[in-house]
């Protein structure tokens, strides 16, 4: 990446207040979820090598990212992330992979434990020291929000169409994220615990709070942002335990995490704009 380093830091996180210079930025862009897309072309072109990896060809990035997306049946929610995504990272320079984790089976979904999942088995992969985790329906609609990791915790889908280009409240952290690898073990990485719709973005927060970091974001215009619109899936209705857990976060984050994940890989497959990991994380209690 061209940056201007400044004697701040030497940190390659430490990037606020460091002037960045990224020449092929386009700033805001076109994205709209009416008309089907197609890859063909995407894939043709070349540039993503199987799998979705991505390393520029004009410089050296200073992280390498692990992209990861919790995901159960939205085959079309991915077309639309795949088309779009690919061209804005690479015009962000990123050396990058995508791993989309996909729960098996029929029991209630849980987005944090496929994010736990996902860090696993990008690690198998890469040395990857920064990890973006995206829900598969939000696309920025500014390539100035860069998918990387800062010197905190980075909450990147800020300013959400549905929400009226606001953020709802102060402590959200749903949607779009970006922890460092020594972010993510400072908190023992996510629950494994919120089967089911909600609480588990608002746990991260907690995790991170305790752990005495704070959340870095884009501003409201460069942290534009589109979500398809959707019903709740069947597989996923609102937890009821969510509220009675969140009250638990502190004593259970040290032992709820990284550390007591276990779950199988059912399949791989390195499919030419992305790694597909299907797996079996277990049921609820
Ligand atoms: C909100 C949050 C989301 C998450 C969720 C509660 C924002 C902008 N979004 O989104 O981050 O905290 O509430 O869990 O704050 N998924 C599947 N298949 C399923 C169910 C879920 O692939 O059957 C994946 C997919 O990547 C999806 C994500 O999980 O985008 C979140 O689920 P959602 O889109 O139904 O939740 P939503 O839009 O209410
Ligand atoms: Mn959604």
């Amino acid at each position: 990446k061209h940056s201007l380093s400044s004697n701040l830091s030497d940190s390659p996180f430490a990037t606020e207040g460091i002037t960045e210079i990224v020449t092929n930025q386009k700033g805001p862009l076109h994205v709209e979820f009416s008309s089907v897309v197609n890859l063909d072309k995407l894939i043709e072109e070349g540039s993503v090598s199987p799998g979705g990896r991505f390393r520029p060809k004009e410089c050296v990035s200073q992280q390498k990212v692990a992209i990861i997306i919790p995901f159960r049946d939205r085959e079309l929610h991915l077309k639309y992330w795949l088309y779009y995504m690919h061209p804005i990272l690479q015009r962000q320079q990123l050396d990058y992979g995508v791993y989309v984790i996909e729960q098996t089976g029929a029991d209630l979904f849980n987005r944090a434990k496929l994010f736990n999942v996902g860090y696993a088995e990008a690690l198998k992969e890469d040395n990857y020291d920064c990890f973006v985790f995206s829900d598969i329906d939000i696309i920025p609609i500014d390539d100035r929000n860069i998918y990387k990791c800062y010197d905190q915790p980075r909450h990147l889908s800020v300013a959400i169409d549905k929400f009226n280009f606001q953020l709802p409240y102060p402590q959200i952290f749903g949607g779009i994220s970006a922890l460092s690898k020594q972010q993510l073990l400072k908190i023992n990485g996510f629950s494994n615990n919120y089967w089911g719709w909600g609480g588990e973005d608002d746990d991260i927060y907690k995790r991170l709070s305790f752990r005495g970091m704070s959340i870095s974001r884009p501003d409201l215009m460069i942290g534009r942002c589109k979500m398809i619109q959707h019903e709740r899936d069947k597989l996923n209705p609102p937890n009821p335990k969510r509220m009675t857990q969140l009250s638990h976060t502190i004593q259970m984050m040290d032992k709820d995490g990284i550390n007591s994940l276990s779950y199988s890989v059912v399949s791989s497959e390195k499919s030419s704009l992305y790694t597909r990991i299907s797996v079996n994380i277990g049921s609820p209690p």
